[in-house]
């Protein structure tokens, strides 16, 4: 008896097939992953795992936003993952998900400060996430990088990055997610 026929039932499997870029395989494989995120005793889709664990996994350890990933794709608000925020948060992050899909998260995960636009603040703690701890970033550096990116993008010149202005300099400048090391 295998994952699959514990965990999920076949109608269940074909859903989340149906719903996200990954085959039925792949979902199985990544309930193992999850799973090996759940205390001994837990088991099931249900259970909710610590941000703290979360970002443990090879998948997101090295990368700048994995506390941010979590933020943004808990249901509960609160950093925890369900399987289900586990495998929105994957989904976005695989390779095979619409470009559109990535850039409404990417704007998210931006936004520190949840205010439904990207503004100086939020580039200010962007930049400070990419820089090594040790690093000291001088403010002059910080306020350069934001001019030029208000510059760039901020078209109808409210000072902040509304999700279209956010859009459009992502689809003019594919670079840019690279540059921020979103690997959304
Ligand atoms: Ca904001
Ligand atoms: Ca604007």
């Amino acid at each position: 008896m295998g994952l699959s026929s514990s965990v999920f039932s076949e109608e269940e499997l074909d859903e989340y097939a149906a719903v996200t870029y990954f085959s039925k395989g792949e979902i199985i494989d990544l309930y193992k992953k999850f799973s090996t995120l759940l205390e001994e005793g837990e088991d099931g889709r249900e259970v909710r795992v610590d941000a703290e664990r979360v970002v443990e996994m090879n998948e997101i350890k090295h990368n700048p936003f994995a506390a941010r990933l979590c933020q943004v794709f808990s249901t509960s608000q609160d950093g925890s993952m369900s399987f289900d925020d586990f495998l929105d948060m994957m989904n976005v992050l695989s390779a095979n998900a619409d470009f559109k899909l990535k850039v409404h998260f990417a704007f998210q995960i931006f936004d520190q400060n949840d205010n439904n636009y990207v503004d100086a603040d939020d580039v200010a703690s962007v930049i400070k996430m990419l820089c090594e701890s040790d690093e000291e970033i001088e403010e002059n550096v910080i306020t350069e990088v934001i001019d030029e990116i208000l510059e760039e993008a901020d078209l109808d010149g409210d000072g902040k990055l509304s999700l279209p202005e956010f859009e459009n300099v992502l689809t003019k400048s594919p670079d840019f997610m690279t540059a921020f090391k979103i690997r959304v």
